[in-house]
């Protein structure tokens, strides 16, 4: 009795020494936890600098910006805008931001972000007014883009330039468009014109912005400017002639200007990451079609020569089942291949999303270049919203993308990449200069870029935010906000005022990266009470 009496005591003892330790451990614990917080997001964040050489700026679309539409010739954009019941709020870019007017303001504002360069688009009909070159160029708008490209040297901004940012001369759509062959042509005495007059000022040109929107948007959707629902051809039909008209640009800068002017010439792709639900064989290739139809279609004629093979196969196939002999899709020949093949000095990227990719045969009677590709591509609902139903951030994509996941792997022979356009919306009525999403979308999606060129060793040159101010969301006219200044649309001046992310992106800039965790929360403290 005794001897248990004994144990059950020491026992106890022993008991009290263990939960007065936890106690103790507990207590410690406490202490640390309140003087460092908790493991949080910001541990998550590569902390390091951008290369010496990496390149900042911000970027523009002449359509979404400058109004002085009564300034220049018709374009597709003034038809469509102008058609009720084509864009969200009924607006048109008559005014837009008017840069026309306020393109000082412009190159002051990127100046105080202390950017390197600026991206800007030329319009089209205002340099020809009709597209047809022997039918006359515009002075006063050869004016305009010397007085710009003026301004940014002088603020020692390099320029890098579109020359297409979906404002074709209404005069040409009139023939046709980009189902027309012989725009190749018309684009590059257009190209000619702008090379000739502003090269020496413009150190790298950018042909073709994001020409799938242009093909699928304009020609085969059609929720944009030419608005043709063209099932089936749209997107294939004018991807031939867009890819023409860019190697013919880049083939005239290199044979008569490059050896004067010392520029670069490419073109810009848009593209999504996406990622396949499983690991299933059929899941991953259909995330892999995805990506194919999406950047490949432009990408492969460009770097490696032809479109991608499944592209051709597929579309022959179903073709070819519907009775028909030639198939959907264009066959370049030979020649045509070798001309446009190795047409880039660097390969533009916009990227702004990811979708989840699911092989799913398509079963519409209808043929549709989306349904060519037999999946379903779909945003997962844990992912943040934005100002667009479109974008969801997720910025781990971008690296993906970017990686040996795919843009790397597929494209061995890339040189270059330069991120021509990254960024995020908000709806006018929920967040004003204080835009926090905005600030926690550039911090993520920087960092993400950082990873893909100090980890995986993408040779990631330059990275441009999308926009310096807010603009004419085309379809979705005002509505949506993507602008690191904030513009007054209402008033005659649209006034233009820096939000949070305007200041925060220039942190990022100063710094040329992320210097640690305490530097990263001073800047976010700051912007948030700005
Ligand atoms: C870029 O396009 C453009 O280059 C730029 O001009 C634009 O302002 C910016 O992004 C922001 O949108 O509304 O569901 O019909 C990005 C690619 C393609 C995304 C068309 C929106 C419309 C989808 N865009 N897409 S929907």
């Amino acid at each position: 009795m005794e001897e248990l009496f004994n144990l059950c005591w020491l026992t106890l003892q022993r008991n009290i020494r263990s939960f007065m330790f936890t106690v103790i451990i507990l207590t410690l614990g406490m202490i640390v936890f309140m003087l460092n917080g908790l493991p949080s997001e910001y541990d998550k964040i590569y902390f390091d600098q951008f290369p010496a050489s990496f390149r900042f700026g911000i970027a523009t679309a002449s359509y979404q910006v400058e109004g002085g539409a009564s300034h220049r010739g018709k374009n597709i954009w003034d038809t469509f805008s102008h058609t009720p019941g084509n864009i969200e709020d009924g607006s048109t870019g008559d005014d837009a931001c008017d840069s026309f007017r306020n393109y000082e303001t412009d190159v002051k504002n990127v100046a105080a972000l202390g950017l390197d360069f600026y991206r800007f688009s030329i319009s089209w009909s205002r340099l020809i007014p009709t597209g047809v070159i022997s039918e006359g160029i515009s002075e006063a708008g050869l004016d305009y883009y010397h007085k710009l490209l003026n301004k940014l040297e002088e603020e020692k901004i390099e320029a890098m330039v579109t020359l297409y940012h979906w404002d074709l001369p209404q005069k040409l759509q009139d023939y046709g468009g980009w189902t027309n062959v012989s725009l190749a042509e018309r684009f590059q005495e257009y190209a000619d014109l702008c090379f000739k007059s502003f090269g020496p000022k413009v150190k790298r040109w950018i042909t073709f912005n994001e020409p799938r929107e242009t093909s699928l948007g304009g020609y085969e959707i059609g929720y944009m400017a030419p608005g043709y629902k063209l099932h089936g051809t749209g997107t294939y039909n004018t991807s031939y002639t867009i890819l023409r008209a860019h190697a013919a640009a880049y083939r005239l800068y290199a044979e008569r200007y490059r050896n004067l002017q010392f520029g670069e010439v490419g073109i810009t792709l848009n593209c999504d990451w996406a990622q396949p639900v499983d690991n299933s064989v059929a899941n991953r290739d259909a995330a892999d079609r995805f990506l194919q139809w999406y950047i490949g279609i432009w990408a492969h004629p460009i770097l490696l020569g032809d479109y991608p093979s499944v592209i051709k196969e597929t579309v022959k196939t179903k073709t070819n089942a519907k009775g028909f002999r030639k198939s959907r899709l264009p066959e370049f020949s030979q020649d045509e291949v070798d001309y446009i093949k190795g047409t880039f000095d660097f390969l533009g990227l916009n990227s702004y999303t990811t979708r989840m990719v699911q092989f799913k045969q398509c079963q519409d009677e209808e043929d549709h270049y989306n349904c060519d590709q037999d999946l379903k591509a779909f945003a997962d609902p844990t992912w943040p919203t934005s100002g667009s139903s479109w974008l969801r951030p997720v910025p781990w994509g971008i690296r993906k993308l970017l990686s040996q996941r795919w843009i790397k792997h597929q494209y061995p022979n890339y040189r270059e990449i330069i991120v021509t356009e990254n960024g995020v919306s908000d709806r006018p009525e929920s967040v004003t200069l204080c835009d926090q999403p905005r600030v926690n979308f550039f911090q993520n999606y920087l960092n993400n870029v950082l990873m893909a060129i100090r980890i995986d060793e993408v040779n990631v040159v330059g990275y441009t935010a999308w926009s310096l101010m807010d603009n004419f969301e085309w379809a979705h006219g005002y509505t949506e906000r993507f602008g690191l200044f904030w513009t007054s649309f209402d008033r005659p001046d649209k006034l233009r005022t820096m939000k949070s992310s305007g200041l925060f992106y220039k942190k990022i800039v100063e710094a040329r990266g992320f210097p640690n965790k305490q530097t990263l929360l001073d800047w976010l403290d700051e912007v948030d009470t700005y």
